[in-house]
């Protein structure tokens, strides 16, 4: 990607319009960036990369991880890998990917090497999707000339694996089988307008591939989804009857649209449907280095071919409903306003209200006929008087069910469990945590929630 002109490229991503009382961005306690779905034992597995607030570069440190079940509620699970965990890295923390093989968890990053400052694609290792990773080389496992970033991975039916990464120039690898070496020789895809599309007025980069493949495969079609150029970036998409190729342009997936000058696609099946994955600069302050996450579900035609989407508001069906009898992190969301996501070794990761009014929302909580007549929730606050966490069903000003004052424990290494008796609550509704004081930020920390009979 070429980043001239990012002036005006920031200026279009920070004009960009927020999608008010949407699904998407799902993510709106962090700015998240180059989504790489996984599904693992019927759950799906988001990691994501991470900018910085206030950015005006891609200031980027470490990988986050969200997961859901149902595609609407997304449990935060914080930073599972850093470049810093791999000692030969210096910088940038770019678009990475984890993939399950035999129990392990692979995760492709691309970095900034210290040993010749330039761009580097390394491996981690882990025994949990959740981490924690590994650098089991202590060294890049590819670097060519320029441009090794944006690594994808995909194992075949037939067990082979392959890495595909690059900007401007797409490379691949065939994977060993302990998914930490490679056979043969990184090869060049061709750069062709047969492969990619032609790109008009722009001699170093006659196609229209600009970075961020990603390789899918269905119905013994191979798919590979990339961010076209010129930036602002759309999504577009080749395929081919063989993972190595000949790849045949095949169209436009999503034009350029949202206000980041960057897209990224990550393309994954889970519970009989097929979701596009993608980033725009849909949350407040939102631009081309504060970027969000969103997702969508994708079609296709009887041909294979795919039909040009555009950004929608997102999964409005849960596929499933959240049992409240059962302790829920405070950080499974559906839609929160004003609330940022933290991690300490006291109770991992947590969520803090920035602002009076703040509230999160959780979909499709299932009491049943039987329901809940208590309220439990680990919590806390600094300030000293007039903090309450309010539970409310069905919208910010729906029906009040419990009010908690909450407790002035010092500090969000310290917590209290608070249990409140509440009228009967039955059927299915949204949770909406709605949470007021009189300070100006950090009004209270929320750890989790859970009703009891
Ligand atoms: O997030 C940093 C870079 O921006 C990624 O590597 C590219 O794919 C683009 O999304």
């Amino acid at each position: 990607m070429k980043y001239n002109n990012i002036l005006s490229l920031l200026i279009l991503g920070i004009a960009a319009t927020f999608i008010a009382k949407a699904q998407n961005p799902i993510i709106q306690t962090a700015y998240t960036a180059d989504p790489a779905p996984m599904v693992y034992n019927d759950k799906l597995y988001l990691y994501t990369s991470h900018d910085e607030a206030n950015s005006t570069w891609f200031t980027m440190n470490d990988w986050k991880l969200y997961t859901t079940s149902d595609m609407v509620n997304w449990t935060d699970h914080g930073v599972v890998l850093k470049y810093t965990d791999f000692e030969w890295a210096k910088s940038d923390a770019w678009a990475a990917q984890c993939i399950e093989r035999d129990g392990k968890f692979y995760m492709y990053v691309p970095v900034i090497s210290r040993e010749n400052n330039r761009g580097a694609v390394g491996v981690a290792v882990a025994d949990s999707p959740y981490g924690p990773f590994y650098d089991p080389l202590g060294k890049p496992l590819v670097q060519t000339e320029w441009g090794d970033i944006d690594p994808t991975v995909f194992v075949d039916d037939d067990g082979q694996a392959y890495l595909y990464w690059g900007n401007p120039n797409c490379y691949y690898v065939k994977l060993n089988e302990d998914m930490i070496s490679f056979e043969g020789e990184v090869v060049k895809v061709p750069m062709t307008e047969e492969t990619f599309g032609k790109r008009e007025g722009d001699a170093q980069r006659a196609t229209l591939y600009e970075e961020a493949p990603w390789l899918y495969k269905r119905n013994e079609l191979y798919y590979l989804f990339w961010a076209g150029g010129p930036i602002p970036e759309h999504l577009g998409y080749s395929t081919s009857t063989n993972p190595t190729g000949s790849w045949k342009y095949s169209g436009t997936l999503m034009p350029t649209e949202g206000g980041s000058f960057t897209n990224h696609p990550g393309v994954i099946d889970f519970r009989g449907k097929t979701y596009l994955f993608y980033h725009n600069a849909g949350l407040p302050g939102g631009s081309g280095f504060t970027r969000s996450v969103c997702v969508q579900e994708m079609k296709f035609n009887t041909d294979g071919t795919i039909p040009q989407v555009n950004m929608t508001k997102g999964i409005t069906q849960p596929l499933s409903n959240i049992n409240p009898y059962v302790k829920t992190e405070a950080e499974t969301i559906a839609w929160s306003e004003g609330v940022n996501s933290y991690q300490n070794n006291q109770v991992g990761v947590f969520i803090e209200a920035k602002k009076n009014g703040a509230y999160t929302m959780v979909r499709s909580v299932d009491f049943r006929e039987s329901g809940a007549t208590r309220f439990i929730a680990r919590i806390g606050t600094t300030h000293n008087s007039d903090v309450t966490l309010d539970v409310r069903l069905d919208g910010t000003d729906g029906k009040t069910i419990a009010t908690i004052n909450v407790p002035r424990t010092g500090g969000n290494d310290r917590w209290a469990l608070v249990t409140t008796e509440i009228e009967k609550v039955t059927g299915i509704h949204d949770l909406y945590f709605v949470f007021q004081g009189k300070a100006q930020t950090d009004i209270l920390f929320f750890d989790y929630w859970r009703f009891a009979k």
